[in-house]
């Protein structure tokens, strides 16, 4: 489904997730809008590619991947001088940001998997398809390699990353969430993804993986994360903290299970202090958390000190 709303829906429920996917998805919906846009004037598309975004935007609220997919797509369209005019740049655009997201994840799959040495064993949470990229690349170049995948409760997104590596050949163990801190004795490097990546280098992820860091820094293993720098928050150059999601109590329990006085807190993503993460793999390369804030500000241009961009 690329309709609008539709592929809002598939994205709250979860049909689409994973930050880089649901970008590519936002960024895919709009280009189709545009081509199948069947009103008559500029400004009533321009009017309805905004109407479109914020639907889009509202879907998922941590994920700065879709934001920063939807302003790629829908830059340059309000200076645009006839309809088809920007009907044709939001459908390009569509098409190269959802090209460029695809190659920087074969990219980071190529940089990181020079991090794995033959005969390390490297545990992974939820389902990252970048830090997978990595796993799998690190295997198909030969190398002898062990991985943990945590379950990732509640919605289990583990059961799929075990399922894929096991696919790809990779001697794969599954683990409960609470297994992490006994199984980090035996782990020599963490590989998760990103939904975003803050200015100060802090990574938000799936929830528990700041546990993993903790951990995984306690025991002295290294830790990284995989992210395509559109993944990186320019909000957060100006302060604006991340949204943390909070989902529906019935992904915790059955109905009925516990006293109807008892209150859940879902929670979905976490954040992890950029003194927990050793580099943040990127198609650009790798970078160390401190690195961000200046990529970030290089890549905005001088566009961002005037907030132009927001
Ligand atoms: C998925 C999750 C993934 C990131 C990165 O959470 O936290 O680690 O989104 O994924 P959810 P990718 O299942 O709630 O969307 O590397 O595929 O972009």
């Amino acid at each position: 489904m690329t309709s609008i709303e539709g592929t809002a829906e598939s994205i709250r429920s979860m049909e689409i997730r994973g930050a880089g996917r649901i970008a590519r998805a936002g960024a895919a919906a709009l280009g189709n809008f545009a081509d199948t846009y069947a009103g008559g004037s500029l400004e009533g598309f321009l009017a309805d590619l905004e109407k479109a975004s914020q639907t889009l935007l509202a879907s998922r609220p941590t994920a700065v991947s879709l934001w920063n997919g939807v302003r790629a797509t829908t830059r340059g369209a309000g200076d645009a001088s006839s309809l088809d005019e920007a009907r044709a740049l939001v459908s390009d655009n569509a098409r190269a940001f959802c090209a460029r997201s695809e190659r920087a994840v074969e990219e980071i799959a190529r940089i990181g998997a020079r991090r794995i040495q033959d005969g390390d064993t490297i545990m992974t949470h939820c389902n990252s398809s970048a830090a997978l990229g990595v796993i799998k690349e690190a295997h198909r170049q030969g190398k002898d390699i062990k991985v943990y995948a945590t379950e990732s409760r509640p919605w289990r997104q583990g059961i799929l990353t075990v399922n894929d590596l096991a696919d790809a050949g990779v001697d794969i163990t599954l683990i409960i969430d609470s297994a992490v801190r006994a199984v980090m004795k035996r782990t020599d490097k963490v590989f998760v993804g990103a939904d975003t990546v803050t200015s100060q280098g802090a990574l938000i992820n799936k929830v528990g993986t700041s546990q993993l860091a903790l951990a995984a820094h306690e025991a002295r293993v290294q830790f990284y994360a995989c992210a395509e720098t559109y993944k990186f928050s320019p909000m957060t150059l100006f302060g604006d903290t991340v949204t943390i999601e909070e989902r529906d109590v019935s992904e915790v329990i059955r109905p009925g299970e516990v006293r109807g006085s008892v209150k859940i807190f879902n929670p979905v993503f976490d954040s992890t202090p950029a003194s927990y993460i050793d580099a943040i793999i990127t198609e650009l390369g790798m970078m160390s958390p401190g690195s961000v804030y200046g990529v970030m500000v290089k890549q905005l241009g001088d566009g961002i000190f005037n907030q132009e961009l927001f």
